[in-house]
């Protein structure tokens, strides 16, 4: 995909693993500078070089962790040491910890799925927006999920968040009407990345139950839409994009070749 991305500036939190870090090689690709966070540095590293093979205009890390505004703010002052104006901010930090009804929910993980997934994405936009607001055409785009939209057992706070972001991102649609920013969510259902690892805690039979007999979403999916979003002109924006895969055909309705019934 040949786009009008080079030489913007792209900034993605949660970029070293999953959709983030595909995210980062599809805007490196089209010759874009990209601003990694996320906590795990190594990682970054390995992708930022990825970036840089693939025909990144410049590709730049530093430790990020959307739960803390400390962290955050730090991570837009360095920011702000590379650049006067942000192209587009890709809001994808995030991820679901645990799968227990409201019932057997432990703190712990409600606490964590709220910090990074809701306040992670108003602590980020908040920090790099003064960066946006004289640049008209610059886009935000958040990452919610099908869970956002349809609720399902064992999801009551990843839901919610998720939700909650769809609800984020409506209203800072309405707040910087006029500004020329645009604002989006692109809502994916399941696909492939270290996110059900993460949810059920290492457990990889677990993990690998999501996806059984599936074919999934690919991380790559989601980062060619993003630079789809992205590489709009000016007056188009996405304001809501759910993206599933075929044989997800709704949350409780998926085909599984492996299955027998
Ligand atoms: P991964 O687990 O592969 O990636 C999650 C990323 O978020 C990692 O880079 C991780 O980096 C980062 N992250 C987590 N917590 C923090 C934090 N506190 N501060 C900064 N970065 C953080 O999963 P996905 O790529 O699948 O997830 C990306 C987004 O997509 C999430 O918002 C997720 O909810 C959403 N999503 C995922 C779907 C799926 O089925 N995979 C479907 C729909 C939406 P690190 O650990 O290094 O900090
Ligand atoms: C991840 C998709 O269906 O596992 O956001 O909640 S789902």
């Amino acid at each position: 995909m040949k786009t009008n991305l080079a030489g913007k500036w792209v900034m993605i939190t949660g970029a070293s693993s999953g959709f983030g870090a595909a995210t980062a090689r599809a805007f490196a690709a089209e010759g874009s500078h990209v601003i990694l966070g996320a906590r795990r540095v190594d990682r970054l590293e390995q992708v930022a070089a990825e970036c840089r093979n693939a025909g990144a205009a410049g590709a730049y890390v530093h430790s990020l962790d959307v739960a803390s505004t400390k962290s955050t703010n730090l991570f837009a002052e360095w920011v702000k040491t590379l650049t006067t104006k942000m192209d587009v901010l890709i809001n994808n930090a995030g991820g679901a910890h645990g799968a227990e009804t409201v019932a057997n929910g432990k703190d712990e993980d409600w606490e964590a799925m709220i910090q990074v997934n809701f306040l992670g994405v108003m602590r980020v936009t908040r920090a790099i927006l003064p960066l946006m607001l004289n640049n008209p055409g610059s886009s935000i785009l958040n990452i919610g999920s099908i869970a956002g939209r349809v609720a399902y057992e064992g999801g009551s706070v990843y839901c919610g968040v998720k939700s909650a972001e769809l609800m984020i991102t409506r209203s800072l649609r309405l707040e910087l009407n006029g500004t020329g920013v645009r604002v989006g969510t692109v809502d994916p259902g399941f696909a492939e990345t270290e996110f059900a690892m993460v949810r059920f805690k290492g457990d990889k039979a677990k993990s690998d139950k999501v996806y059984e007999g599936t074919e999934p979403l690919t991380s790559e999916d989601i980062a060619e839409t993003l630079v789809w979003c992205a590489s709009r002109p000016p007056h188009v924006c996405i304001d809501e994009l759910l993206i599933k895969c075929t044989d997800q055909a709704a949350i409780h309705k998926v085909h599984r070749r492996s299955v027998t019934k």
